[in-house]
Formats: C-alpha cells, sequence, structure tokens
C-alpha cells in the first residue's frame, strides 16, 4: 500500500477531478492499478467521487490513524519513520514490546484505534474507547543506563504540553510523574516499559495515551470526575492525524536532548514547566502517603518532598494536591 499516500496527494492538489490516467503516468503504474488504489481508499473509509470521463475527487477523509494521514503533519527524522497502525489491539505496548524484542529499530510506533487491555502503571486499566485518543507506543533505543531511563517519561509530557498549548493556545499542567493535566483534570497518561542488559537499556517503550475527541459520555465511571479530553476541554473536535503528527514532531525534538543534553536537563525543563518547587502535596505509594512541600526533581526524576524539615526522595508513586 505504499503508493496510497501519494494517490491521495494527487487528489488532495485541487478540489476537482484529477484523471485516472494523469495518476497512473505521475506514479508510473498502471490505470488498473490506479483504479485499486482507489478501492483501497474507499475500503479505508474515504469517499470518493468517481466520474468516468473525469476521473477521481476527494470528498471526505475518515478520522483515522493511517500512517500517511500522520505523515503528512510529522517533521521527524526517527520518529513514525515506520507506523504500525491498526484497529485494535490488547495494548500498543505489549505490540511494540514484543516488535522490540524482535529487534525493531529505533523509532518505530504502533498506533490503535482502540484497545482492550490498555495499561496505565501497576497494572492500572487505560480507558480507550474507539477512533476517539491517541494510543501511541514507540521504540526507543537509547543506549543508556537503566538509572537514567526514568525521565523519558518527562519527554512524553512535555511533548503533549507544547502540542496542547500549540493547538489550543492553553498551558496544560504537568502532574509528576506522567500526568497531563487541563483544568485539573487528566488528558494524557504515559507508560514507560523496559528491557534491560547488565548496565545497558536494550530498549524503552514510550507508551502514551492522549484524550483527543473522547465525549463525556464516554469516560468509565471510575475516572468520570478526574479524567477529560482536549475536546471537553475546549468544546471542538481535532483531526486525530494532525495532533499525532504534531506528538511525534515534539517528542523527536525533546528525545534529541535527552541525547544531546541528558536526563538532567530534561528534569529542569519539566520541572520548570510543571512549576513544583513550593507546592504542598501528598504523595501515595503502594500502601503510604507522605505530605510535604516539594523541593524540586531530582536528576533521576525523583520528586524531592520535605516533610517537617526533611528531604525524602520518592522515585514512585502518585501525587494529589
Ligand atoms: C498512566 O498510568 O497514566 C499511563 C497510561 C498509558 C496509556 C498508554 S495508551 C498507549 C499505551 N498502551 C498501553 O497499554 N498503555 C499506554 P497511571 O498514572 O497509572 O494512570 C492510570 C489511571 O488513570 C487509571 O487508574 C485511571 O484512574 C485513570 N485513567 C484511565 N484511563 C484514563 C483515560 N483514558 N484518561 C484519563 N485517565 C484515565
Amino acid at each position: 500500500m505504499d503508493n496510497i499516500g501519494e494517490v491521495l496527494k494527487f487528489l488532495r492538489r485541487k478540489e476537482d477531478f484529477v484523471s485516472g490516467d494523469y495518476i497512473s503516468k505521475k506514479l508510473d503504474v498502471s490505470r488498473t492499478a490506479v483504479w485499486k488504489y482507489i478501492n483501497h481508499l474507499e475500503r479505508y473509509g474515504y469517499t470518493i467521487n468517481k466520474s468516468k470521463g473525469k476521473g477521481y475527487m476527494l470528498l471526505k477523509t475518515p478520522d483515522r490513524l493511517y500512517p500517511w494521514e500522520v505523515d503528512r503533519y510529522r517533521n521527524t527524522a526517527i520518529l513514525g519513520e515506520r507506523i504500525i497502525h491498526q484497529e485494535n489491539v490488547d495494548s500498543t505496548n505489549i505490540v511494540a514490546f514484543k516488535l522490540a524484542l524482535a529487534g525493531e529499530p529505533e523509532g518505530t510506533c504502533v498506533i490503535a484505534e482502540s484497545q482492550n487491555k490498555g495499561k496505565g502503571r501497576l497494572g492500572r486499566k487505560w480507558c480507550s474507547p474507539v477512533e476517539k485518543n491517541i494510543y501511541l507506543s514507540v521504540v526507543a533505543r537509547p543506549q543508556v543506563h537503566p538509572s537514567v531511563v526514568y525521565p523519558i517519561t518527562f519527554l512524553s509530557s512535555l511533548a503533549v504540553y507544547d502540542t496542547i498549548e500549540t493547538l489550543t493556545g492553553e498551558k496544560p499542567t504537568l502532574k509528576w510523574p506522567n500526568d497531563v493535566l487541563m483544568h485539573g483534570r487528566k488528558v494524557c497518561g504515559t507508560l514507560l516499559e523496559l528491557s534491560t542488559e547488565a548496565d545497558m537499556v536494550r530498549f524503552v517503550i514510550i507508551g502514551i495515551g492522549f484524550n483527543v475527541n473522547m465525549a463525556a459520555d464516554e469516560l468509565d465511571d471510575e475516572i468520570r470526575e478526574k479524567a477529560s479530553s482536549l475536546a471537553m476541554e475546549t468544546k471542538k473536535l481535532y483531526e486525530r492525524a494532525l495532533v499525532c503528527g504534531m506528538l511525534l514532531s515534539n517528542l523527536e525534538k525533546y528525545y534529541l536532548r535527552f541525547k544531546q543534553e541528558g536526563e538532567r536537563e530534561i528534569c529542569r525543563v519539566w520541572e520548570e514547566r510543571a512549576s513544583i518547587k513550593g507546592k504542598y502535596m501528598a504523595i501515595n505509594q503502594i500502601g503510604e502517603s507522605y505530605k510535604g512541600i516539594a523541593e524540586g526533581i531530582d536528576n533521576d526524576g525523583a520528586i524531592l518532598l520535605n516533610i517537617d524539615g526533611k528531604i525524602k526522595k520518592i522515585i514512585a508513586g502518585d501525587v494529589s494536591f
């Protein structure tokens, strides 16, 4: 289906009919091949006006995260060079993890329209309704020591932050360690999963769940009060391929910065963006809760909490303000 994106480019060039003959000459394929591509496009959900004498005219593009749609908005050299798009998967992280184990190169993305076993951290569930949001897992091979991997979560949050700011003009809130919120409600979470060997990371799967067009009645009861989407917060719908392309571009920008400037720099950027210093918060770890004032983020991504004058370093947990 390599030529599908190319055929679409011709159809998009003008709001008029494009002849099959023209496309076949440009792509150096037969007229029958063009006809087959058009049929494929229809099966993918595109609405195309077909006229015997005039050719083809694109009337409607489905809101799908097909690789050739995301490519239109992606400005990256590594992330998304290969996109594996699936209608439904258990979890994009599970699919990407298996691919990475089998040697998939850095940058490959698994994107699904829905997940039936979407995962949060600690075995929690990620609500993943069909064709509404972005469920994306990126294979990264950063060649670093396992101890510096944690801040990779921040890369994702920062990329989502920039994407939201560009799209809406609003600044979201970053909540340690992996949440992005709008008006106090979670619109994005990141799940990192890694495979390591001795002193080296073999690969990291960066799993991003970003709520784009989800409506209030699609939220599971358990998250009704605390989750939201771009659409719910701004009262308009977004072209998900555009959002996804922007997200990948922003993620690559921060990923390159992570590689060049190191995890400390990323922690500083995240810390500043999250304006975390001086905030009073409670951090729940399995079975324990700590309350104190945030002093900042350590160089490995842990949060430093001042509890009655004593600094406690916490590497994992859930924050509530
Ligand atoms: C996360 O975990 O926030 C990580 C979520 C990562 C999801 C992506 S989707 C693509 C990739 N494939 C996967 O299988 N996973 C990744 P955590 O911080 O543990 O938050 C989980 C909690 O967020 C749940 O217990 C709910 O309370 C809440 N939640 C569940 N679904 C949500 C949603 N769609 N939007 C906002 N909050 C949600």
